[in-house]
């Protein structure tokens, strides 16, 4: 991370980075998407299910998605905020429009389990175990709905007060609290965030647009949630992943280094 990058995510909890996809990866990324969107049920890859809001490992559809795993602007930062011990555990695909009428409501990791998800800083390294990359493929405008923050929460020492920032929660035209920041990506933009920052969805409002986007989570190589250590991907997934991306999602001990990490850039093969 560039100084400046550093001391906005230390301050804030999250970045904000621009541009970060070629024209010719967006192209591609989003004709894929699109093409998951128009298919049958029968017809997706297998181990990809529509649910909720879009498809859970979306990332595995094509290899223009699950290449954004190691993309080049996103990997060293990933490297850097888990002291180069990554492991990526989830990546699901979101399609975001208005038929969904709810907030998702404020939440953070560590709310529950405080002491195992982490924020920290030693040596002027940033250090998370729980670090989320949101690649955006649609535009969003302020006034459109979608990711809100609350910038610094990731440093708060106290639970938060139950309807400080919505005391209207079912009211989708309620101003927005002012310590709160609606985050606008445009598409081809990345968000990267720390799961420890409070952070929520408002209603998203157009009717002609939907917010379409791909959430790639990973924790540290030898993180154990509070169920142990899983194997998330199914097998009909691993099956088509490429070497690094099963080198990337593989556990591994805490002084152990993988060799996809000496790497600065790392194509899939
Ligand atoms: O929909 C969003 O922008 C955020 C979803 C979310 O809270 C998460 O993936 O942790
Ligand atoms: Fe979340």
């Amino acid at each position: 991370m560039t100084p400046k990058q550093k001391y906005l995510f230390d301050l804030r909890g999250y970045l904000h980075l621009e541009n970060v996809l070629s024209p010719e990866e967006l192209g591609n990324t989003q004709a894929a998407i699109e093409r998951l969107v128009q298919a049958t049920s029968d017809e997706l890859p297998p181990g990809i299910s529509r649910g909720g809001e879009g498809f859970s490992n979306g990332f595995s559809a094509d290899k223009s998605l699950e290449a954004l795993t190691l993309h080049p602007a996103t990997w060293p930062i990933i490297k850097e905020l888990t002291w180069n011990k990554p492991r990526f555990n989830r990546g699901s695909l979101v399609v975001n429009t208005h038929e969904r009428q709810e907030m998702t409501p404020l939440h953070c990791a560590g709310e529950g389990f405080r002491w195992t998800r982490r924020y920290g800083v030693r040596d002027d390294q940033i250090f998370t175990n729980d670090v989320v990359a949101f690649f955006y493929f649609t535009d969003v405008y302020p006034g459109d709905g979608g990711l809100v923050v609350l910038p610094g929460s990731h440093k708060r020492e106290f639970a938060r007060p139950e309807n400080l920032f919505f005391p209207e929660p079912d009211n989708p035209d309620a101003p927005l609290h002012p310590a709160l920041v609606n985050v606008t990506p445009k598409a081809g933009d990345v968000v990267i965030i720390t799961e420890l920052l409070t952070h929520g969805v408002l209603v998203w409002k157009p009717t002609d647009r939907d917010r379409r986007f791909l959430i790639l989570r990973y924790k540290t190589q030898f993180f154990q949630d509070e169920r142990g250590i899983r194997e998330v991907f199914p097998p009909e997934v691993m099956e088509r992943l490429s070497p690094e991306t099963k080198a990337l999602a593989a556990y591994g001990p805490e002084w152990e280094e993988k060799d996809l990490v000496k790497q600065d850039t790392v194509t899939l093969t």
